[in-house]
């Protein structure tokens, strides 16, 4: 890392390239299963994943949480100044991406400038450091998955952002929403991400949800218009989520969101970035927020990370559940793949894993996780009678009747018509055991 670099030295000096090593390595810096060239179907393991390191987990946050300070330590925050600090942390960034093997990275503006004490400032900052990441995407081939403005963390956003009953705190929100979507643009990013975490409410008795609603869907359609005028032409997201911070949030899980966008006008351009734990919290299974997504052609991309079923909070543990990275496979392949879209690790390794080498630990085990769950998805799709028995369950749809009420032919008369008929229907075991099997018999 010495090409625009302010230093020469590593920042990770003990940890080398990780390398596909296969399941029978001893070793702990290795890949098992995340072998990048591997075909999988059509598809290298590396385009089926398109795997991104977030920027906000991995690089800035040190651990802290309500009840205590951070537990780790970054070499970069030796710097004070904060434009050295975010330097130095640019720098460390590609350094890991490099040596992890991460074809992409995503970032929210203040995540890699710092804001500045104007809005003048703040931009400038965000130029500054965005010309050195293009310099370091050109000389380590690592592209940007998404950029994303953070209008949460700032107290202006304490009201909301986009939905903010002030109108001049919306102003502010426009303006970061502008430079980091020009630092995306600049950046070749292939998504831009909306996640409204202070977008809803502390409570109803003082909200007019109606008014907010439209502020929200009128902003997007603004920052729509202005990304497609300077040349964005990738996909916008929303990234659903229920509550935390704001204890009700509007884009609540996958069906709200989609309604939203639909009601909005704005479906034809924005998708959905679907995160597991935030699919848990909003009471669904990963599966099915993804498949909702999916189901509605707005399955845009993945925040892949793991939620603790015994508490209510967004604890974004590194994936290492196989069947969820399974089933999530099983939705994204039959969707023919996520690209223009990825699996962003959006995962903080826990509090108590404090030495430097447990980032890198954590994402091997999250790329190995995704790589086994992508073999064995495939796997089943290809070789097993999964989908035909899963069809097989409605193939009284597909001709006769059935397909005349499909097709809106039928009407009420008609259907009391055939079952008067009919007479009682043979009883059909739904056979959710013998599901269970045959992906536990493809865990190999
Ligand atoms: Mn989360």
């Amino acid at each position: 890392m010495t090409s625009k670099g302010v230093t020469t030295s590593e920042f990770f000096p003990e940890i080398g390239k990780i390398n596909y090593e296969g399941p029978d390595t001893d070793h702990v810096f290795a890949f098992r299963y995340y072998d990048e060239h591997r075909m999988v179907g059509n598809k290298t393991m590396k385009d089926h994943l398109r795997f991104a390191i977030a920027y906000w987990h991995s690089f800035c946050n040190t651990g802290s949480d309500p009840f205590g300070a951070g537990t780790r330590e970054f070499p970069w925050d030796k710097y004070s100044d904060p434009m050295d600090n975010a330097k130095y942390k640019l720098e460390g960034a590609f350094e890991f991406f490099t040596k992890i093997g991460a074809p992409y990275y995503c970032f929210h503006d203040r995540d890699i400038a710092p804001e500045g004490n104007s809005v003048a400032q703040s931009e400038k900052n965000l130029q500054e450091i965005v010309a050195m990441a293009k310099e370091y995407q050109k000389t380590t081939g690592v592209k940007l998955l998404w950029g994303t403005a953070n209008l949460f963390s700032h107290p202006r956003y304490m009201n909301g952002a986009s939905t903010n009953p002030d109108f001049q705190v919306v102003c502010h929100a426009g303006a970061q929403v502008k430079a980091a979507l020009e630092a995306t643009v600049e950046l070749g990013g292939e998504n831009y991400v909306f996640w409204g975490g202070r977008e809803g409410y502390a409570s109803l008795i003082n909200t007019n949800m109606k008014r907010e609603l439209n502020h929200m869907g009128q902003f997007l359609r603004m920052a729509r218009d202005y990304g497609r005028k300077i040349g964005f032409k990738g996909v916008y997201l929303i990234e659903p989520k229920p509550a935390e911070p704001s204890k009700h949030q509007y884009d609540f899980d996958s069906a709200t969101v989609i309604g939203f966008l639909r009601d909005q006008g704005l479906a034809d351009d924005f998708k959905l970035n679907v995160e597991q734990n935030h699919a848990i919290l909003a009471g669904h299974t990963f599966a099915h927020d993804l498949q909702a997504a999916a189901d509605a052609g707005m399955l845009g991309s993945i925040d892949a990370n793991m939620g603790d079923v015994q508490n209510g909070w967004d604890t974004d543990y590194f994936p290492s559940d196989l069947y969820d990275c399974i089933h999530a496979m099983m939705i994204v392949l039959q969707q023919g793949g996520l690209a223009p879209g990825g699996l962003n690790f959006d995962a903080k390794v826990r509090r108590t894993s404090s030495d430097a080498e447990d980032m890198f630990i954590a994402h091997i085990l999250g790329m190995d996780t995704f790589a086994r769950g992508l073999l064995i998805a495939q796997n089943i799709i290809e070789n097993s009678n999964f989908l035909q028995m899963k069809e097989n369950r409605y193939s009284s749809f597909d001709s006769g009747e059935g397909a005349a009420f499909e097709n809106g032919s039928l009407t009420m008369e008609d259907l009391k018509n055939l079952a008067e008929k009919n007479g009682e229907p043979k009883k059909t075991s739904g056979k959710i055991e013998l599901y269970e099997m045959l992906i536990n018999n493809y865990i190999r």
